[in-house]
């Protein structure tokens, strides 16, 4: 994405785009890490020849949790997945024997999920070859600078870093058997990097163009780039994930905020956002891939004319989170709990939305209960604030409007810190959210009363 960033202007451009998915070898599922970074050459290479003045920077950010290990400057082996069952089934337990789980909350305030970067590292027999551990969008940016750093946000989502210090925790790293050495200095988002290293920078057309580091999680970027305006409104980043939940200053480390499993992942800017993972358009997706069809909109199409009552079920069951065949899953799911499984594509789908809805509208209830504020809307953000369908069913489930987009806030995001650290504008995140209000249309879905509504 090529961004232009003014005091009243935001633009973004995209001059590529690439498929990201899983690819199964017989030890496990990983990401093409190296396809990913040739295209991600390949797309800077056309990012410089579009841009008129030449790039000012560059800005990585991707999902969470994933890392790569390195010994002396070499990747060793491919990247693991996080929808890898085996290591998901084993590393939970080989922490746990070593910190209980309620430790480890008071320490991180990271939110329990199998894949947590502490429990893959677990489970990861290679950590004793290995001399460092970077993080995806990190270790991009090694490769294209020759700096070795960790990104703060991306940071969090280790389950290795202090909630309150921000620091990496030491302890913990010790009590889980990892060699301090394995993690690199920390850095803010704003700070550079370094610069393209020569033959990068010859490959794609960018001399001694900085690599600055942004909110390098993808979800820390996306709540940048959301518009929220005042402490009740409430985040809904919607892509293969619906992260939901609040941005707060302070950590909410209680019983409550645990056993909700409500995280702290950090922010640019110091801030927190207390949010809880929910399952996102990745049902839809897989429902897609197996059915052998690319297009959702004509089924989301044929799923809103859906008058009778569909099946709602829980889209948190962890049978959901490897790759595959959605619809058998789903069946199962209402077999074992005696509810009619949808009778044809188009029911299947829209208890896809619905029940997405129902789990986005619980989260937000109790982000707002674990905080003591009233949620008075819900920016959706992401891919998924395009499937109106789904923001109106979030409206109707949640009681509350939902202002839907950017579509792409994240890549928004990324760029507003950028232009921040190049000093094309100035502000705090607020100056940052105005600025993508003032340059973006949303569209607001106001809730219905249940007798508006249609299989609901
Ligand atoms: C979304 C995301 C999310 C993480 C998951 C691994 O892309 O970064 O915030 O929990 O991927």
């Amino acid at each position: 994405m090529l961004g232009e960033v003014g005091p009243s202007r935001l633009a973004l451009s995209a001059v590529a785009r690439f498929a990201n998915g899983p690819v199964r070898t017989p030890d496990g599922l990983h990401w093409d890490v190296l396809d990913l970074y040739r295209q991600s050459l390949d797309g800077l290479r056309a990012a410089a020849s579009a841009a008129p003045g030449g790039l000012a920077s560059i800005g990585i950010d991707s999902w969470a949790v994933d890392y790569g290990l390195l010994r002396d400057g070499r990747l060793l082996g491919t990247p693991f997945h996080y929808r890898d069952e085996a290591r998901n089934a084993a590393g939970p337990a080989l922490v746990h024997e070593r910190v209980p789980a309620a430790e480890l909350y008071a320490r991180t305030g990271l939110q329990f999920l199998p894949f947590n970067t502490i429990h893959q590292l677990a489970a990861d027999d290679w950590t004793d070859l290995a001399d460092r551990l970077l993080l995806v969008p990190d270790l991009v940016a090694f490769w294209l600078t020759g700096r070795q750093v960790a990104e703060r946000t991306n940071a969090s989502t280790t389950g290795l870093l202090s909630v309150t210090s921000r620091e990496w925790d030491e302890g913990l790293i010790e009590a889980v058997g990892l060699p301090r050495a394995l993690f690199p200095d920390l850095v803010d988002p704003g700070t550079t990097i370094g610069t393209l290293l020569p033959p990068v920078a010859e490959a794609v057309g960018a001399p001694g163009v900085p690599v600055v580091a942004v909110g390098s999680h993808d979800t820390a970027s996306a709540v940048v780039g959301a518009p929220l305006d005042g402490p009740g409104a409430a985040y809904l980043s919607l892509g293969t994930w619906g992260l939901v939940g609040l941005e707060v200053d302070t950590p909410v480390l209680t019983d409550a905020a645990r056993e909700a499993n409500f995280t702290h992942e950090g922010g640019v800017d110091g801030t927190i956002r207390l949010l809880t993972n929910v399952m996102g358009t990745w049902l839809l997706s897989e429902t897609l891939r197996t059915w052998g069809r690319s297009d959702l909109g004509p089924l989301l199409e044929a799923a809103a004319d859906v008058t009778a009552e569909v099946p709602l079920f829980d889209v948190q069951d962890p049978r959901f989170v490897p790759p595959g065949d959605m619809p058998a899953r789903i069946a199962a799911w209402c077999a074992e709990h005696d509810v009619v499984a949808p009778v044809d594509d188009a029911s299947l789908v829209r208890s896809i939305v619905e029940s997405l809805a129902v789990a986005y509208a619980a989260a937000l209830a109790t982000a707002g209960s674990l905080v003591g504020r009233d949620v008075r809307q819900v920016h959706v953000v992401g891919g998924g604030s395009q499937n109106a369908l789904l923001c109106q069913a979030i409206a109707d489930r949640a009681g509350v409007p939902v202002v839907a987009g950017p579509v792409e806030a994240t890549a928004l995001g990324n760029v507003l810190v950028q232009a921040r650290a190049a000093g094309a504008v100035d502000g705090g995140l607020d100056v940052l959210r105005d600025l993508v209000r003032r340059t973006h249309d949303l569209r607001t879905f106001a809730p219905r009363a249940r007798s508006a509504r249609m299989g609901a």
